[in-house]
């Protein structure tokens, strides 16, 4: 029987060899000791984490990179089915979460938003990609208590200010509050443009909106 330590290696080498039939092998057999955010968190994000730096150091190239999302969402999505939404009958929140404009990361995102709905919150994933004013109708449309941005390029997180600036604009700023994530975002860039809070991962995510809105 493999030990813990030998099934998050398993799991990341099977994200960096960037193959599905891999990946979801060493899902299936990881699932049956871990926890599936603790899969996710230490395993597969873990090595699309190194596919990053493999990829910026020239060892591998973009369809690689693509061929791993892939291959990581649907490690993900093999996952979905053990982590049920809040089983509770009162929802902890409602949470608009997305993508910023100009950018099309989402594997990050939508991790967030899996396990923020299996903790019991009420999510409504708004995608990828996202026109800064889609964030605030959504949030009216559904009676949001927060928003979640992700950001995964230098170039699109001043999107993320954007947001609040629009919820100000309309008045909403003290209704709704503001989480911030994805690679390029801080907690001094939380702190600089006015976010609740800032979350380095989805674990923290959770722990974090569960502060906020409980
Ligand atoms: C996979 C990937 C892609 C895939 C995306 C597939 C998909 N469906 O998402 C593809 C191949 C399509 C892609 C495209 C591009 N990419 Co790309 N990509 C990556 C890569 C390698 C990994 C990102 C990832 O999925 N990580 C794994 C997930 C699990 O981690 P994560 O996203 O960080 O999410 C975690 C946390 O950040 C946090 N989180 C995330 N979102 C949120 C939201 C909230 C609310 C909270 C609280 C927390 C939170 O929790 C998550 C789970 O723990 C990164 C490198 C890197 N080191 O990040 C480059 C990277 C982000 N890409 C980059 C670039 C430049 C591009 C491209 C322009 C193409 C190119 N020339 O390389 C295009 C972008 C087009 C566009 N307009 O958006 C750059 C960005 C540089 C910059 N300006 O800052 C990076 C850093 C690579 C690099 N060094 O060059 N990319």
């Amino acid at each position: 029987m493999a030990t813990k330590e030998e099934l998050i290696q398993e799991l990341s080498n099977a994200i960096i060899s960037c193959k599905k039939d891999t990946v979801l092998a060493a899902v299936e057999k990881a699932k049956q000791v871990m926890e599936p955010a603790e899969i996710i968190d230490k395993g597969l994000a873990a090595g699309m984490n190194q596919v990053g730096i493999l990829f910026e150091r020239g060892k591998l190239f973009l369809p690689h990179v693509m061929m791993a999302a892939d291959a990581m969402t649907a490690g993900v999505k093999a996952l979905e089915a053990d982590m049920p939404a809040g089983s509770g009958s009162k929802k902890l929140g409602v949470i608009v979460n997305g993508t910023v404009e100009g950018d099309v990361h989402d594997i990050g995102k939508s991790i967030v938003s899996t396990m923020l709905q299996s903790a019991g919150f009420e999510v409504h994933d708004v995608g990828r990609d996202v026109p800064l004013r889609d964030f605030i109708e959504k949030a009216k449309e559904v009676g949001a208590n927060m928003i979640g941005l992700s950001a995964l390029m230098t170039t699109t997180l001043p999107g993320q200010r954007g947001v609040i600036e629009l919820l100000k604009e309309e008045g909403l700023r003290d209704k709704v509050k503001v989480m911030v994530g994805g690679a390029p975002a801080t907690q001094a860039w939380a702190d600089k443009i006015g976010a609740d809070c800032y979350a380095e991962n989805a674990s923290e995510a959770v722990a974090k909106a569960k502060e906020l809105l409980l």
